[in-house]
């Protein structure tokens, strides 16, 4: 087992309903160490880099507006497995189709308005991490 960190975003729609102490929550109960944690409003030029895989789909314009329509929180999250742990934990993209116990099974029923982010891979970890924080922002191990 591989102890890895991963980024996890509750995102505007997350926010202004009132979830982010449910999302740690989760996460916490769950075992994961919390590693960096902070609330921004992120730019258009941020958001744009931070979704640019997506930079070709046709929902990438809605998905910019969307993710900077009001604040946001973000974290690292840090455990064994930590990134198909989280992916697990919060269900599939689509939240209608998202299993009932995931946060997105048990809060959203929209493929857009779906809650949270969390990294598919190390890579995308690296890369996403890289937007939105330092390293300075990290705690030290504890
Ligand atoms: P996930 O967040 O589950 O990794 P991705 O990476 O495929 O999903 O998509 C990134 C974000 O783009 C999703 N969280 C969702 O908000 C949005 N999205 C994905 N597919 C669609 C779609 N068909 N229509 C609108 N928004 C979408």
């Amino acid at each position: 087992m591989a102890v890895e960190k991963t980024l996890v975003l509750v995102k505007p729609d997350g926010v202004k309903r009132g979830l982010i102490g449910e999302v740690i929550s989760r996460f916490e109960k769950k075992g994961l160490k919390i590693r960096a944690l902070k609330m921004i409003w992120l730019s258009k030029e941020k958001a744009q880099e931070f979704y640019s895989v997506h930079k070709d789909k046709p929902f990438f314009n809605d998905l910019v507006e969307f993710i900077t329509s009001g604040p946001i929180v973000a974290m690292v999250l840090e455990g064994d497995s930590a990134i198909s742990v989280v992916r697990l934990m919060i269900g599939a993209t689509d939240g209608r189709k998202a299993a009932p116990g995931t946060i997105r099974g048990d809060f959203a029923l929209s493929i857009q308005d779906n809650v949270v982010h969390a990294s598919d891979s190390p890579e995308s970890f690296e890369r996403e991490f890289k937007v939105i924080f330092t390293e300075t922002e990290i705690v030290p191990e504890y």
